[in-house]
């Protein structure tokens, strides 16, 4: 399964048809937040057989979106978040806590707005960065029968 990982694309919609044209046919797109505005674009724009989730960021103040979800994919489950709640601008110390909670081995999140890919505790970490300041990137994600391959590219 293709997965293209989006984070803090804050408005810039230019930017993300830019990915979306790069990256080609992905089976699913997760957004980890900010802003929920380019969410409600990017499921309107993308084809029907091409999956969407999502949660809210820091500054999606009106989002339904939920904070977090687990997302059982291929056999990896993974915790999804914005990060915020977790402080990972601090360190990823809660983000861990909350994926073992949950019996995740991979935890994704933005916030930051630097793409990271680390192994920590146990955890895969991953972020993909942001669409906007300081630099532009995003994540490719391929799940295999519980084997995962992460590609982070600058855009
Ligand atoms: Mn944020």
């Amino acid at each position: 399964m293709k997965i293209l990982l989006l984070s803090d694309t804050h408005g810039d919609v230019l930017r993300i048809d830019e990915v979306l044209d790069e990256c080609g046919k992905p089976d699913l797109i997760i957004h980890c937040g900010d802003i929920d505005s380019d969410c409600d674009y990017i499921e309107r724009i993308i084809p029907a057989d091409v999956a969407f989730l999502s949660v809210r960021g820091n500054n999606d103040w009106h989002s339904e979106r939920p904070y977090s979800m687990v997302q059982e994919l291929d056999g990896i489950r993974f915790y999804i978040t914005h990060g915020h709640r977790e402080k990972v601008k601090t360190g990823s110390d809660s983000l861990i806590r909350a994926a073992k909670m949950q019996n995740c081995t991979v935890a994704l999140h933005g916030h930051t707005h630097r793409p990271l890919h680390t192994t920590e505790d146990g955890i895969q970490v991953i972020n993909p960065g942001a669409l906007s300041y300081p630099v532009t990137s995003y994540a490719v994600l391929y799940t295999d029968n519980g084997k995962l391959t992460v590609y982070l590219k600058k855009i």
